[in-house]
């Protein structure tokens, strides 16, 4: 039964794919033999994440590389961690991009997931989702995700390019690059390159990742795209850029790098929210969690002492 899925998912079939999105969303145990199943059927996939405040068009955008990607003849993948923003609301996303062009085509596979109410982790969610779009057999997986905080860098650990959307009018430009994008940033698009303010944004850009590459030593200087996602302009562009600096990644052994450490990183959270798992479950049996709580509250044991008692009932001193 269990494999089936993973057979199924590995011929690429929607049905699967989006059967086990849903377990990995609910952290439904079945989710894990399968993972394991297809996980030797992973690495293939190149992986472009797409970020940047709300409203940027970085869905039109998706939609547009996507239309780029199939004209290559290369199959997509497209995960797009909704915001659930006052902008567009969590359940309207999902419904105005099943409506794009590519519902049709098979070559497209795309899963909406809303951070509201989310169970687990949303980047280990999203490493897992990318992991059966991989196996399924998708030459490129986008992930789309909303933002510049630390959930959203953690999300983008998990591409292979990374690109971030800024648009004209915003005004916190200059803020918002100093607050971690800088490090993220492969590629910046320029998107509503139709509006005026978009040129001065454009080389206040370029004046500050050539600032940047200079002070860090980056040998990969990232290039600024414009577009126009509503008219469809200069994602072809973007997606040059994209594969130049995959070529950069490869060519420089950056790839091999890149990718060592964030297996690194995906198996130490694991092996973390595992642990975690467990030991949370133990604790809510018979509400001793709430126990604990209470007799902190009276100060009549400190939080640090709980901590040393509970990490020592499942790891003994004398063990460690
Ligand atoms: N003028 C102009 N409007 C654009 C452009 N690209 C997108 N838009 C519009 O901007 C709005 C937001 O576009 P989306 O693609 O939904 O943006 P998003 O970044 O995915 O939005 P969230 O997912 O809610 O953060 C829509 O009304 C688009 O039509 C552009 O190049 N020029
Ligand atoms: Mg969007």
């Amino acid at each position: 039964m269990i494999s089936e899925y993973a057979d199924e998912i590995l011929k690429g079939s929607t049905l699967a794919i989006a059967r086990v999105i849903t377990w990995l969303e609910n952290e439904d145990e079945r989710a894990r033999p399968c993972m394991e199943e297809i996980y030797p059927h992973t690495g293939n996939a190149y992986i472009v994440g797409i970020t940047g405040s709300p409203g940027t068009g970085k869905s039109t955008l998706t939609d547009g590389l996507t239309w780029q990607i199939r004209q290559r003849e290369l199959t997509v993948g497209i995960i797009a961690i909704d915001p659930s923003s006052p902008f567009t609301g969590g359940a309207l996303l999902g419904d105005r991009i099943r409506m794009t062009r590519h519902s049709e085509d098979t070559g497209v596979f795309m899963r909406s997931m809303a951070t509201r109410g989310f169970l687990g982790g949303l980047a280990q969610f999203t490493q897992g989702a990318t992991k059966v779009l991989d196996a399924s057999g998708k030459n490129v997986i986008l992930i789309e995700t909303v933002g510049v905080g630390q959930d959203e860098v953690d999300i983008m650990r998990v591409a292979d390019t990374t690109c971030v959307v800024l648009v004209p009018g915003l005004g916190d430009v200059i803020q918002s690059m100093k607050a971690g994008i800088m490090e993220i940033a492969d590629i910046y698009v320029v998107n509503k390159s139709d509006l005026p303010g978009s040129d001065q944004l454009y080389s206040e850009i370029i004046y500050r990742v050539e600032q940047d590459a200079q002070m860090k030593n980056r040998k990969w200087v990232p290039p600024v795209i414009k577009t126009v996602a509503v008219e469809g302009k200069g994602e072809g562009d973007l997606l040059d850029a994209i594969m130049a600096h995959r070529k950069y990644l490869e060519e420089s052994g950056e790839f091999l790098v890149k990718r060592r450490e964030r297996t690194r990183q995906e198996t130490l959270k694991m092996i973390h929210h595992e642990l975690f798992r467990i030991i949370r479950q133990r604790l809510d049996k018979n509400s001793r969690i709430e126990l604990m709580v209470g007799a902190i509250m009276e100060h009549k044991i400190s939080p640090y002492k709980i901590v040393e008692k509970v990490v020592n009932e499942w790891l003994p001193l004398s063990n460690r």
